[in-house]
């Protein structure tokens, strides 16, 4: 079947942005800086933008219901509180919009067991026993692909971390275009840009920051008031050494580096002017100046937060209003979908 001879319409992929965070704890400055800045970046008139709660990913581990609930919400009252604009962006809740569930199955029957065996995500989370890992963790990644698909979503930004599905994602729209002779789903664009694609940890350098590691001390939540931001800054881990000139004598110091990123990507300057002007400084002395912007532009974050979560039922309404939008726009791509595998 080609386009032409199929009786499915041409399709004109808008440039269509879609994103998603799981609410699997609460946001850290890695989903921030790595993720909703830039999602709030992309809120401009040349893109139509999609930003989910991607509650069905986190069921893939054990989540406690209630503060999954509560997380979903929270991370709604995330997003608008660092920028996203109800009014500008779609904003979603997964499990409240069906159709990610029905194409992800169709997916399930494209993509193949060896593709998601090679996930280094699935390894790092399934761990040594993956025999005991949920099927939901295993087959993540063609959920994720459903969930940009479906809304034939042109550019994705995302961490360095999502590389791999970003790029199985693309995998799954060319074997189904193949499969089925017809250019329908895009090839979508992973946008991982800037300085901050991989936050690390604040106790090792080596490991990304996570809301789900288990040391608070690892991570800035947004929910963190100042003193607390400041004391995560100040105990978070370093090396004797004063501050390098230049970005070369970074290299194997994996937590300076870290520090320095941070505070580049927070001022939106690049790390090698932030050394320009913090070359020879101790840690000490960086570290206060760190503690101070983060403090700047956080704490202001988290107060809006707060507020936003004091009234549940507004944010429940921006989600519900998300839905049948992004329902309008999934609804017949799904259909379409439906029609190419022969279930007319
Ligand atoms: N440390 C990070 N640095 C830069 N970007 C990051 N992201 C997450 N951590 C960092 C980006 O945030 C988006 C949402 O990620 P997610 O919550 O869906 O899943 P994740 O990458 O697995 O994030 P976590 O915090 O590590 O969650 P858990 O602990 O539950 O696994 C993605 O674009 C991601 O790249």
């Amino acid at each position: 079947m080609n386009r032409e001879s199929s009786n499915v319409s041409k399709t004109t992929f808008t440039s269509r942005v879609f994103s998603g965070i799981q609410p699997s704890g609460g946001l850290t400055l890695g989903n921030y800086l790595g993720a909703i800045k830039r999602f709030v970046a992309m809120q401009k008139p040349e893109f139509e933008t999609i930003y989910c709660v991607v509650d069905l990913h986190a069921l893939t581990v054990w989540q406690n219901p209630q503060e999954l609930a509560h997380n979903s919400r929270e991370l709604c009252a995330g997003f608008i509180a660092a920028g996203l604009d109800p009014n500008k962006s779609i904003l979603i809740r997964q499990s409240q919009v069906p159709e990610h569930t029905q194409l992800a199955w169709i997916f399930n029957c494209i993509a193949r067991v060896g593709w998601m065996q090679r996930m280094t995500q699935f390894k790092d989370k399934a761990g040594k026993n993956s025999q005991n890992a949920s099927l939901g963790l295993f087959c993540y990644p063609a959920l994720m692909a459903a969930d940009i698909l479906l809304y034939h979503a042109t550019h994705v930004p995302v961490g360095d971390d999502q590389k791999q599905h970003l790029e199985l994602t693309r995998d799954i729209a060319s074997k189904f275009n193949h499969d089925y002779q017809i250019d329908f789903f895009p090839i979508a664009k992973p946008v991982i840009e800037g300085d901050a694609t991989r936050i690390m940890s604040l106790r090792d350098g080596t490991k990304k920051m996570s809301k789900s590691e288990p040391s608070d001390m690892s991570r800035i939540n947004l929910t963190d008031d100042a003193d607390m931001i400041a004391h995560k800054i100040r105990k978070a881990k370093t090396d004797p050494e004063p501050l390098p000139m230049e970005i070369v004598g970074l290299e194997n110091r994996p937590e300076a580096l870290n520090l320095v990123q941070i505070y580049a990507a927070l001022s939106d300057q690049s790390p090698e002017f932030v050394l320009q002007d913090v070359g020879g400084k101790t840690f000490s002395e960086f570290k206060k100046m760190l503690a101070d912007l983060a403090i700047a532009e956080l704490v202001p974050i988290s107060t809006e937060m707060k507020r936003l979560m004091s009234d549940i039922g507004e944010i429940d309404h921006i989600l519900c209003s998300g839905a049948e939008k992004a329902r309008s726009i999934a609804s017949p791509i799904l259909q379409e979908t439906y029609e190419i595998v022969g279930m007319t």
